[in-house]
């Protein structure tokens, strides 16, 4: 293997259209922070760039729904965001923005850099364009109908319904969602990357000289590359982006693909003004970008191709993609809130940062998807947090304050089995790197895990609150022993669970972590005084997820009533036709369940004439049927009587079945005479 100097750590640049979610943490966030934490405490130079990523269409979108601008959106979710990653320990160097001067400088000084060398190919092309708007539509500005199942609302590049991804020429009769006008089609020029002339280097450098990227990457790599590879548009028609910096281009600016992955290198440079260019010229310097798995194909062809193209840039060593978090069964969506916002889990679980870092890496969808559910977060962090990790911190601190007043003992003479306690875990370190080095983070966690395991099955067998009635040489030597597994647990966890790792440090009274100091059992001196020992986790109640699954129930819900749609009106009736049904009001005399029936319910209706009886299938919105007698309702008076669990019942009464399939009565607003018909 190659040896390399200093270490840059992308992560993907989220769109500044909304807060992050646990599936931007699990995918890209998370373990791109286990890495650079694992590698300064190896004390290795390593550089974590992050940022927001400014540009795009979907920020025009949502600028124009709610009547602002786009920066005004960039600047509301890009606080947001940042404060997020802040929150849970995201560990970045600099989290910047696409909207700085210094990344619209650099961006346009590539572009203008492949320019001059001819690295792209200009082109013209039919685009839908909105002559009342005056402007060419990106393909999310435009609807119609949707060719393969007849959604009427389907967008240019994707139908929501059938999820179909379409091309805006497919759409039947589309529609411009800025003006509502017809577009028509009109020619535009654009700057394309010529991928196909960097296809060969592409194969032999993916294919031949990294075999060793993971296999969902590498995999996608390759099929890119089998189908063939073929130019791409860097340049939009929009007014929203980094203006493309050449002549001819007004109107146009730079396609936000080519823009953004630009933004580590400018926050790089925001970052450190006169050394950035070591950490992207130099050859000694590696690049690793975490991502989430639709990132592959812009990280590993598009932007090492422009790289290559500008010329004075080091491409990426690895990328290590995840594939996707579902939550609860479903795909994560901002459009139907179905996620749990970070900024949201930190109001409800105060403090608990560690708890959803610890429980996202041990679930990291690394080799497929995976799925978050609210049970297995609080499994996982009562059976094992508190259960396994928690439990032994805290006999190990609390024990040494009972017996040896806070001060670390002598270690005495180790038994056979301390000696086997030992070798167990002098491995771990060794055992760690291995699974770090190579991006895999549950199974480094897992081995964390298993060395506060190790402890906790110590403390158990050696049971020195049993032992300290006889002995109290041997608990010191438990109590010894013990405390060095704990000091190895807070180096060992730093990476995973910072934020308990600290409290640990502090309850230890260590001075410093070191990487190097892991497997060591001196890293606590005989006589060392401990500080005060708090609990590291606690227990989360079944109240708590409960309230959080009941969330999530309600957003579904909510979800289905702002997706129904109201039937097609039916075949058109004549007034006489409509004279024939005759819909009457009448009065609630007497109202129940009717016996072993759980849909029904029995009326009593004064009706103007006389009283009928009237069976209804509304029992199950209408718990107390007698809070309904006095009040009025309308019936069909004519409806032919038919018998139900042998009553007879004498017409039908009206109601209003809303989107979820909840029956509400049609009453009237005031009070009428018995026997008004409703016309
Ligand atoms: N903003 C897409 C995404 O958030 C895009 C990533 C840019 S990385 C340079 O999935
Ligand atoms: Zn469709």
């Amino acid at each position: 293997m190659k040896k390399f100097k200093r270490t840059t750590v992308t992560t993907a640049l989220p769109y500044a259209n909304g807060p992050v979610h646990v599936g931007h943490l699990a995918g890209v966030y998370v373990p791109a922070d286990i890495y650079v934490r694992y590698l300064r405490l190896k004390g290795e130079d390593v550089l974590f760039i992050g940022g927001s990523d400014e540009h795009g269409v979907p920020i025009t979108i949502k600028a124009r729904q709610e009547g602002v601008t786009p920066q005004d959106i960039v600047d509301r979710y890009h606080t947001i965001i940042k404060k997020s990653f802040e929150d849970f320990g995201i560990s970045f160097d600099i989290y910047s923005r696409t909207t700085s001067k210094t990344h619209k400088e650099l961006a346009s000084d590539i572009f203008k850099t492949i320019y001059d060398k001819g690295g792209f190919i200009e082109q013209s092309s039919e685009q839908y364009y909105d002559e009342k708007a005056r402007q060419f539509l990106a393909d999310r500005y435009i609807t119609g109908k949707c060719p393969h199942c007849g959604n009427e609302h389907a967008y240019g590049d994707q139908c929501e319904s059938c999820g179909t991804s379409l091309s805006p020429n497919d759409l039947i009769n589309p529609k411009s969602t800025i003006s509502g006008s017809i577009p028509v089609m009109r020619e535009t020029k654009h700057w394309y990357l010529p991928l196909n002339q960097h296809e060969n280097w592409l194969r032999q450098w993916i294919l031949e000289e990294h075999k060793e990227w993971k296999p969902n990457v590498y995999g996608q790599c390759k099929s890119w590359l089998d189908m063939g590879l073929q130019p791409r548009a860097v340049s939009r028609d929009l007014d929203w982006g980094i203006p493309v910096p050449v002549e001819g281009a007004e109107g146009k600016v730079l396609y936000v693909w080519f823009d953004a992955p630009i933004g580590y290198i400018s926050n790089t440079k925001e970052l450190l003004p006169d050394s950035w260019e070591k950490w992207w010229k130099d050859d000694e310097t590696r690049l690793i970008h975490f991502i989430g798995k639709d990132n592959i194909v812009f990280h590993c062809i598009v932007f090492p191709a422009m790289l290559k193209a500008e010329g004075s840039y080091i491409l990426p060593d690895n990328v290590p993609a995840n594939e996707f978090l579902n939550l609860e069964g479903d795909k994560i969506s901002t459009s139907r809130n179905w996620a749990v916002w970070l900024h949201e889990y930190l109001e409800k679980f105060p403090q608990k940062q560690d708890v959803l870092r610890y429980v996202l890496t041990a679930n990291a969808p690394e080799t497929k998807d995976n799925d978050f559910t609210w049970r297995d977060f609080q499994a996982r962090n009562n059976n094992e947090l508190v259960a396994i990790y928690g439990n032994f911190i805290n006999r190990a601190l609390v024990l040494t304050h009972k017996y040896f007043e806070g001060k670390v003992p002598d270690s005495g003479e180790l038994n056979d089995y301390d000696k086997q306690t030992l070798s167990e875990f002098v491995n771990v370190k060794a055992e760690l790197e291995k699974l770090l080095d190579n991006f895999r983070f549950r199974d480094a966690l897992k081995e964390a895990m298993n060395l506060a395991r190790i402890g906790n099955k110590y403390l158990a067998d050696t049971e020195p609150w049993k032992v300290a009635k006889t002995d109290m040489e041997r608990v010191a030597t438990i109590m010894h022993l013990s405390l060095q597994i704990a000091a190895n647990l807070a180096v060992a966890f730093e990476p995973f669970l910072p934020f308990s790792s600290e409290k640990l440090r502090k309850m230890l009274n260590l001075k410093t972590f070191d990487w190097k100091d892991l497997g060591r059992t001196d890293l606590l001196k005989a006589g060392d005084l401990l500080g005060d020992a708090e609990l590291l986790f606690d227990k989360i109640e079944d109240t708590t997820i409960n309230e959080q699954v009941q969330k999530l129930l309600d957003t579904k819900k909510n979800n289905e009533v702002a997706a129904w749609k109201a039937n097609e009106v039916k075949e058109i009736v004549s007034f006489d036709d409509f004279q024939k049904v005759d819909i009457r009001v009448g009065t609630v005399l007497d109202c129940q369940k009717v016996p072993k029936a759980d849909k029904l319910l029995q009326f009593r209706i004064a009706d103007g004439l006389e009283e009928r009886t009237i069976l209804s299938g509304i029992a199950a919105y209408y718990p107390n049927p007698q809070e309904l007698i006095g009040t009025q309702v309308c019936f069909i008076a004519n409806f032919e009587p038919r018998k139900l669990r042998g009553i007879l019942s004498e017409g039908m009464i009206l109601s209003a079945e809303d989107a979820d399939g909840k029956l509400v009565l049609i009453q009237p607003q005031t009070k009428v005479s018995n026997g008004i018909e409703v016309k």
